[in-house]
This record gives C-alpha cells, sequence and structure tokens, in this order.
C-alpha cells in the first residue's frame, strides 16, 4: 500500500477536491446568498484530531455533505490502520435534538497518511433538502459523526463534528 502525502493529494486531485485551507471555505460562505455556492462549515480544530463537516448548496433544493477527519497519529499508525483487513471508517450525518437523530450515511472518499496529517479521511454526498430538515418550520442543527475502527488498539473510536445551525 502506498501512502504518503503525495498520494493523499493526487487522491483529492482525482476526486476534485481543492486542497483549499478552511479560511478558503470561509470566504465561499461568507458571500451573499445569491452567490452560486453557499458552504457553511464547522470543525473541532483540535490539536489531536481536526473534524470538520462543511454542507454546500448546489441549488434546485440539493446539498453536498462532506465529513473530514485528520487524526494526528503520525505516519506509522495511520498506515498501521490503513493496512487492516477493512475499511476503517463510516461516517453519517445526525440531527441535534434531546437525543441524537440519524440522518443519513455519508460515504468514504479517500483515506490517506501523512506524517503532518496522520490518518484522514473524506467523506461525500449529495442528498436533497428535505434530507437535512430535521426540525419541521425551525432551524436545524446538524452534525457529523465519524467512526473509526482503530485497529492498533482493537477499539472503536467516535468524532463528532461541531453543528451547523441553519434553514434547511
Ligand atoms: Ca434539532
Ligand atoms: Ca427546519
Amino acid at each position: 500500500m502506498v501512502t504518503g502525502s503525495s498520494l493523499k493529494r493526487g487522491l483529492l486531485k482525482v476526486l476534485g477536491i481543492a486542497m483549499a485551507p478552511i479560511a478558503a471555505l470561509v470566504l465561499v460562505g461568507a458571500q451573499p446568498a445569491s452567490a452560486a455556492t453557499v458552504a457553511a462549515q464547522a470543525c473541532t480544530g483540535q490539536v489531536q484530531q481536526n473534524v470538520c463537516v462543511t454542507i454546500t448548496s448546489l441549488g434546485f433544493g440539493f446539498y453536498e455533505v462532506r465529513l473530514g477527519i485528520d487524526f494526528r497519529i503520525g505516519l506509522a499508525g495511520a498506515q498501521q490502520i490503513i493496512n487492516a483487513p477493512g475499511e476503517p471508517f463510516s461516517g453519517a450525518l445526525f440531527g441535534a435534538d434531546s437525543s441524537p437523530e440519524f440522518l443519513l450515511g455519508v460515504p468514504v472518499t479517500s483515506v490517506g497518511a501523512s506524517e503532518e496529517s496522520g490518518l484522514s479521511a473524506d467523506f461525500v454526498t449529495t442528498v436533497p433538502r428535505l434530507w437535512l430538515d430535521e426540525d419541521l418550520n425551525d432551524r436545524d442543527e446538524v452534525f457529523g459523526k465519524i467512526r473509526l475502527l482503530d485497529s492498533r488498539f482493537n477499539v472503536m473510536r467516535t468524532f463528532d463534528t461541531p453543528q451547523i445551525q441553519q434553514f434547511f
């Protein structure tokens, strides 16, 4: 298995994902609502891990939901997890209520290992607006949940993104 940041960038390029820093996405979100693309993003931004959810309006009542994680465990640890059999990651979007409500699965599109970012993964799906409208006639609070089977210790880890609050 070839790993490393160059492969990761290659994968991202193939998938058409720009390696744009978070600031660039925030700028997109700051544009007027009339702009063709409006993205909302929320990230944990922690030292040990950065977990993000980005929701972009595609127009015609459809949204792209994107999750991303950098689990900074170094290259060797990340490679160990990637080399283990099976897909280590799964992703989903939840609605925040008195108890979290499962809204939709967000499939893994790429997994990579690098010294700087550790174990990284991206998840992307496209859904109709209604799937994000978790509180009818009210503001919606949604967040991403990423599960990782950490085969180094045989433990299941769960990472939650912060909430995006918006009227869908
Ligand atoms: Ca809610
Ligand atoms: Ca709503």
